[in-house]
C-alpha cells in the first residue's frame, strides 16, 4: 500500500519503539516524515532508514520555544503538515509510595504538557489546509490500573480524553482525532523497567497468545492516519490481543 504518498507527518518518540515503527511505516508508504525525538541522533537514524526526503529533528516536545520552532521549520521545509502522530512519552516503574511530585511532573510534563504542546502547533498548522490526521498512543493500562505507574495511567487516560474533546474542536476543520490503547510492547523503554517481566502475566490475559512488538501496533496507527479513515474521530481502539474488551 502507499497510502501517504503526498502527505506530510511528523511522529514524536520517533528514536525508537512504537514510535519509530510508525515513523518507518508512514515512510514506506510515501510520507515525507519528520521523526522528532529528544534523542537527535536517534531521530536521524530513523530518518536514515526511511531514506527519501524524511528528516530526523532534535525537540523536546514539553519545550514550548523549542515545539515553535520545531513547526516554523517544517512549514518553511514542507509547506503543510498532514499527519500528527504523538509517540513520545515516559514508561515509569515506580511504586504508589515513591511517586513524588518531581516525579509525578516528570510524567505529566511529557506525556501531557508534551502532547498539548504539539497538538496546538500541529493543529494550527492542519487548519490551513483543512485536512488532518492525528493519532495519539495511549495505553491499555488505562482500563486494567496497573500497577507501579499511577502517574502514568493517569495521564494516559488524558490522553484518551483529551483526544475526544479535540476531536469535538477540530471536526469543523476535518482534522480527525483518535488514540490508539496499545497493551504492554517489547521496546528500548519497557526493557529498562521491571515491566519486562510482566510479558507472561499479560500474556495469560491475552485472547490471542504472544508478546506484542511495535510492528504490532502500527496497522491501527496507520488506518487512522490514512485518508480513508475521514469518519472516523474521537475514538480509541486496544491494540493488545485481545486483553481488553470495550
Ligand atoms: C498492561 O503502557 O499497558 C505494562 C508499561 N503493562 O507501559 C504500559 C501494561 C505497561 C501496559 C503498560
Amino acid at each position: 500500500m502507499q497510502r501517504f504518498t503526498g502527505r506530510v507527518a511528523i511522529v514524536t518518540g520517533a528514536a525508537q519503539g512504537i514510535g519509530r515503527a510508525i515513523a518507518e511505516r508512514l515512510g514506506k508508504e510515501g510520507a515525507q516524515v519528520f521523526a522528532v525525538d529528544l534523542n537527535g541522533a536517534g531521530a536521524a537514524a530513523t530518518a536514515e532508514a526511511i531514506g527519501g526526503n524524511s528528516t530526523g529533528l532534535q525537540c523536546d516536545v514539553a519545550e514550548p520555544d523549542a515545539v515553535a520552532r520545531l513547526h516554523a521549520d517544517i512549514e518553511k521545509a514542507a509547506g503543510k503538515l498532514d499527519i500528527l502522530i504523538n509517540a513520545a512519552g515516559i514508561v515509569p516503574f515506580v511504586p504508589w509510595d515513591q511517586v513524588t511530585f518531581e516525579e509525578w511532573r516528570r510524567v505529566m510534563r511529557v506525556n501531557l504538557d508534551g502532547l498539548f504542546l504539539m497538538c496546538r502547533a500541529g493543529s494550527d498548522l492542519m487548519r490551513k489546509k483543512n485536512y488532518g490526521r492525528i493519532v495519539n498512543i495511549s495505553s491499555n493500562s488505562i482500563f486494567a490500573g496497573t500497577p507501579n505507574m499511577a502517574h502514568y495511567v493517569a495521564s494516559k487516560g488524558g490522553v484518551l480524553t483529551f483526544g475526544r474533546a479535540l476531536a469535538t474542536e477540530l471536526g469543523a476543520y476535518k482534522i480527525t482525532v483518535n488514540t490508539i490503547c496499545p497493551g504492554l510492547t517489547d521496546t528500548e523503554t519497557v526493557q529498562k523497567t521491571p515491566h519486562k517481566d510482566a510479558f507472561d502475566f499479560v500474556e495469560m490475559l491475552q485472547a490471542i497468545k504472544g508478546h506484542g512488538k511495535p510492528q504490532d501496533i502500527v496497522p491501527a496507527v496507520a488506518f487512522f492516519a490514512s485518508e480513508e479513515a475521514h469518519w472516523i474521530t474521537g475514538q480509541a481502539l486496544s491494540v493488545d490481543a485481545g486483553m481488553i474488551r470495550w
